[in-house]
């Protein structure tokens, strides 16, 4: 059993978890609006930001990396993952390292795994998740679901009802956090969150957006119950990310209105 509670990668019960694994997922199209971001060290550096709980990464970059920022940025090593250039027949994720590896050797404070449900091949991962998850309260270290509903038996990923089913996925497979996306209102996202139990729930960042349409979303989420998120782009894509995690710290963990962070 992990209390997350009294994992680094919370605070005061939520997380902000600024995932950096894009490169990987979509490739360099996501850098270019702020070419700095593709450069690992920019990103570490914004990571020391208080508000951010963990930075999630691949193998690679925490392996090449971490180790100059590991006294200010808690690690999240993100297990599995694939690039967006094959064209599977149905949504599949491969482990990329193991949780022995990412915990004893790279120092995780705690590992990330997606899920597909939905997808031809959610039973291998749902055979990996079991060791992932297995192993890594094993070493007393917390694990975050990717929850995507995604693949050829979900006909609409958007619908609560689908995300609210991927999100207790997390639940009765183990996940200590699941990510999900926000499924569009205050009243769904309490819905999603009255079937994650006690498992967190952390929203997903999605695409660059305003700030006042993004933090809108964030603070819906904190107020329906919600733990907080794991944001990428509508951070690093930014100009000034120190200006919108300043913004973020007050509504996730200070209990700030949007008009008044803004
Ligand atoms: P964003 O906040 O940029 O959406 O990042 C969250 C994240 O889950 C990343 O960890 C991942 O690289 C990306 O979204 C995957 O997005 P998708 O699978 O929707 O293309």
């Amino acid at each position: 059993m992990i209390d997350i509670d009294d994992s680094p990668i919370t605070r005061n019960g939520n997380s902000l978890i600024l995932a950096y694994d894009h490169g990987l997922e979509h490739g360099p199209v996501d850098f270019e609006d702020v070419p700095e971001s593709a450069n690992p060290e920019h990103v570490f550096d914004v990571a020391r930001h208080d508000a951010v709980t963990a930075l999630a990464v691949q193998k690679g970059i925490a392996e090449q990396y971490h180790h100059d920022y590991s006294d200010d940025v808690n690690l999240l090593v993100k297990l599995n993952g694939t690039s967006n250039l094959w064209q599977p027949d149905d949504f599949y994720s491969p482990l990329n390292c193991t949780v022995d590896y990412a915990v004893e050797e790279l120092g995780a404070d705690a590992v990330g795994y997606t899920l597909y449900a939905g997808s031809d091949y959610e039973d291998r991962m749902a055979e990996t998740f079991r060791d992932v998850q297995e192993a890594a309260h094993r070493h007393g270290v917390p694990v975050v679901m990717w929850a995507y509903p995604r693949g050829r038996g979900v006909k609409n990923d958007k619908k609560t009802g689908i995300i609210s089913y991927a999100a207790r996925i997390g639940l009765e497979l183990g996940s200590d956090i699941v990510k999900c996306k926000y499924p569009g209102s205050k009243g769904d996202m309490e819905e999603v969150v009255r079937m994650t139990g006690r498992t967190k729930v952390v929203m997903s960042g999605g695409s660059k957006r305003s700030d006042r349409a993004f933090l809108s979303d964030v603070h819906n989420t904190v107020a329906a119950g919600g733990n907080g998120l794991a944001v990428g782009r509508n951070v690093f894509q930014r100009e000034k990310p120190t200006g919108i995690l300043d913004k973020l710290e007050g509504v996730v963990f200070e209990g700030k209105g949007v008009d008044e962070v803004l």
